[in-house]
């Protein structure tokens, strides 16, 4: 096992890394901007190092910094977090070319899925259902017009390099297409200067439904059940749940079971997600994520078990120590993202904490870096806490995360606490029934 990590994040997750090395006994070395000299994962780390200026890319994307701080400190492995490096496959080759371990999948692993067209080809092959669309890359609008009279209307044209909703435009009919075509391709080009674009059947009223997987480098691959990630608002998820609403464990366990031997071929190592858009009672696959995501800890919850401790273990070339038989889905947990926004213009809202109060009590977390006092830097993403509940059962969950949401003060800034606490109350949410676009439906209401 490792002695000592370095953890190149910042803010929650960077302290969510430091407690799962604690606990192993792993010493931890947090690196930080000039920003984030007082930040609660500095103060916490057994030792830290200044990586550069605020501006992400002069310090948390600063490459030679990191590996600078990771070799004068003697660390061991590296843990990207999410976000930043995380999914950066050139970062992960120089970790290893510097003798480290990058504690995530393979450089391999993370170009493929990079590529939402390679990805696509990749689970194509492994029978992993797909969204009916485009077998590749279109090379004309021609072709584009072939594929979207084959799969009818509405389509959307997806850039390869795309993601998260970035370089994505419909065509509710074949007038609408030659612009679909031209615009996505021009934003991709701007955006990720690579204009490879493909084309998919546009699902109306999906839900997000994503899967938890991990894999060691010994061959074994298991599933952690999935989380519904369908609140959202611009990309933006606000909340997020395990189970979902919609599915059984019957459905679970029969995609679980395509994709986990999916993956074994692959040759997958470490945590991944598959993300799935789910429409009339089927799964169609996406995007895969090579990283830890900022939702996990709802998969942790119910399934009782340390995710990050796993990804470090995996990386130390541990084997499993349990098979998916061993795994069991209990209760049920949500998580609010509380950012400091505006919770009606969602207009940023860093500055001074003046107090801060987290909940307790029985199935409630907190997976935050604030504290009173702190100042909320303008430079990064705005996610200042998360809230999570676990309960017996999701009508439970929602009693306690109303209780729980009532009890939390975060007091000199603005954040979207009195968002979740309205969402908590409504009738759509509290039966489960909403699809991705039901949260800009409620926020305009
Ligand atoms: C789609 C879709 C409908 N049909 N693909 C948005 C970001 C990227 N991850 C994929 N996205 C979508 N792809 C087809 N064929 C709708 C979305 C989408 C979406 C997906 C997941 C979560 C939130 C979303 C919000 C808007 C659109």
């Amino acid at each position: 096992m490792f002695s000592k990590i370095l953890i190149a994040n910042r803010g929650e997750i960077a302290l969510r890394v430091h407690r799962a090395c604690q606990e192993m006994g792993i010493r931890t070395v947090a690196v930080h901007s000039t920003a984030d000299a007082t930040a609660m994962h500095v103060r916490l780390a057994d030792e830290s190092v200044c990586i550069g200026p605020p501006a992400a890319r002069d310090s948390y994307l600063n490459v030679a910094a990191i590996l600078s701080a990771a070799t004068i400190t003697g660390a061991e492995a590296i843990h990207p977090g999410y976000g930043f490096l995380s999914e950066n496959a050139r970062f992960a080759e120089m970790v290893e070319a510097h003798g480290l371990t990058f504690i995530g999948p393979t450089a391999d692993h993370i170009r493929i899925m990079g590529d939402k067209i390679a990805a696509k080809t990749a689970m194509r092959s492994l029978g992993v259902p797909l969204v009916p669309g485009s077998d590749g890359a279109l090379a004309t609008l021609e072709e584009a017009r072939a594929v979207a009279d084959t799969v009818k209307y509405p389509v959307l044209i997806k850039a390869a390099a795309g993601g998260g909703g970035r370089g994505m435009k419909v065509a509710h009919s074949e007038d609408e297409l030659e612009e679909a075509w031209r615009v996505a391709r021009t934003e991709a080009k701007a955006a990720f200067g690579d204009d490879s674009v493909y084309l998919e059947k546009y699902l109306d009223r999906p839900r997000h439904i994503e899967l938890q997987v991990l894999a060691d480098n010994h061959g074994n691959v298991v599933h952690f059940g999935e989380r519904d990630c369908s609140l959202q608002r611009r990309h933006q998820k606000l909340l997020e749940e395990a189970g979902s609403p919609v599915l059984d464990a019957a459905a679970r366990d029969a995609l679980g079971a395509t994709v986990t031997a999916g993956l074994r071929k692959l040759g997958y190592r470490n945590a991944g997600t598959l993300e799935f858009l789910w429409q009339d009672d089927q799964f169609a696959f996406i995007e895969m994520n090579t990283r830890l995501q900022v939702e996990h800890p709802v998969t942790e919850m119910v399934c009782g078990i340390d995710l990050v401790k796993e990804q470090i273990r995996v990386a130390a070339g541990q084997a499993l120590g349990y098979a998916q038989q061993d795994i069991r889905f209990t209760g049920h947990a949500i998580e609010c993202r509380i950012t400091a926004e505006d919770p009606e213009t969602f207009a940023p809202s860093p500055g001074r904490v003046t107090q801060y109060h987290a909940p307790g009590g029985l199935g409630v977390r907190v997976d935050s870096a604030l504290y009173a006092g702190y100042t909320v830097p303008p430079h990064y993403d705005s996610l200042v806490a998360k809230l999570v509940v676990h309960a017996p059962n999701r009508a439970e969950a929602i009693g306690r995360l109303r209780r729980a949401l009532s009890e939390m003060v975060i007091a000199g800034i603005k954040t979207t606490l009195p968002l979740h606490q309205r969402v908590v109350e409504d009738p759509e949410f509290q039966a489960g029934d909403y699809t991705i676009h039901w949260l800009e439906r409620f926020v305009a209401r």
